[in-house]
């Protein structure tokens, strides 16, 4: 069995819907950030960065002690060695793959919850930080549709690359973009939601991060998330 810290975000999600295509026996922990359920020293222990989501596999490769994992990209890299799918076989797929779930970790990822945090979540009328953000999203949705123009996924075949991304093209409307200008990835993204697993791991219902509302927080919720709370969490 493998314990899913999980939150309904984009990069929830990821796990969410890979565990559906692997068909792995799981179970998802509920977490919420809100409330600081990440920042208890027991899940600094699983996640020594404080964030969501994390797994923790009861049964790991190679036995031992139940391993906990932390990161997205890395969770979806052990899930993929785990199962022996969605990683592919062939050298040159397989690095293909591993570009373009790291392209998918350092820019298309953080761009976005950059540009959410300042829609959402900063004092109203930060005009640069926002062009700034969607402007960078807007270049990196470029370079995805470049690539889906070459390729039908982004390794060629439908791997944990594609997974990455989904949420998080998913995502895009709530910093106030649409896929209009980008045919290919607006194809790929139709595709790859017609997958059961892909409906399954989506199922938890995450309307509230698929708006752009900006959410009204307590003291102590901005705390957890942004401030201080956040701060004097203990590291392990
Ligand atoms: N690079 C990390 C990012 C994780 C991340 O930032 N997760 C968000 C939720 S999607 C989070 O934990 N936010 C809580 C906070 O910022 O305190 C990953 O991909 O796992």
């Amino acid at each position: 069995m493998i314990d899913v810290y999980f939150t309904p975000t984009p990069n929830g999600h990821k796990v969410s819907i890979m565990l559906e295509e692997v068909g792995l026996p799981h179970q998802l922990l509920a977490m919420n950030m809100l409330e600081g359920d990440h920042l208890t020293p027991e899940y600094r222990r699983i996640n020594p960065n404080g964030r969501l989501p994390a797994i923790v596999d009861h049964d790991p490769i190679g036995g031992g002690a139940p391993l906990p994992i932390f990161e997205s990209g890395a969770i979806l890299l052990y899930l993929a060695e785990k199962s022996g799918q969605l990683l592919p076989e062939s050298p040159r797929r397989r690095s293909q793959a591993q570009q373009w779930l790291m392209w998918q970790m350092a820019s298309f990822g953080p761009m976005q919850g950059q540009a959410h945090h300042f829609i959402r979540y900063a004092p109203e009328g930060q005009t640069y930080p926002v062009e700034r953000y969607r402007n960078e999203t807007l270049r990196l949705l470029h370079v995805f549709n470049g690539r889906l123009n070459e390729a039908d996924y982004l390794a060629e075949e439908y791997s944990i690359a594609d997974i990455a991304a989904w949420p998080w093209t998913r995502a895009i409307r709530a910093i106030g973009l649409t896929l209009d200008d980008y045919p290919a990835v607006a194809d790929w993204f139709a595709r790859i939601g017609e997958r059961p697993a892909v409906m399954a791991g989506t199922d938890v219902k995450n309307a509230a991060n698929l708006s752009s509302a900006r959410p009204v927080l307590t003291e102590e919720q901005w705390s957890n998330l942004f401030g201080k709370n956040m701060l004097d969490a203990p590291t392990r």
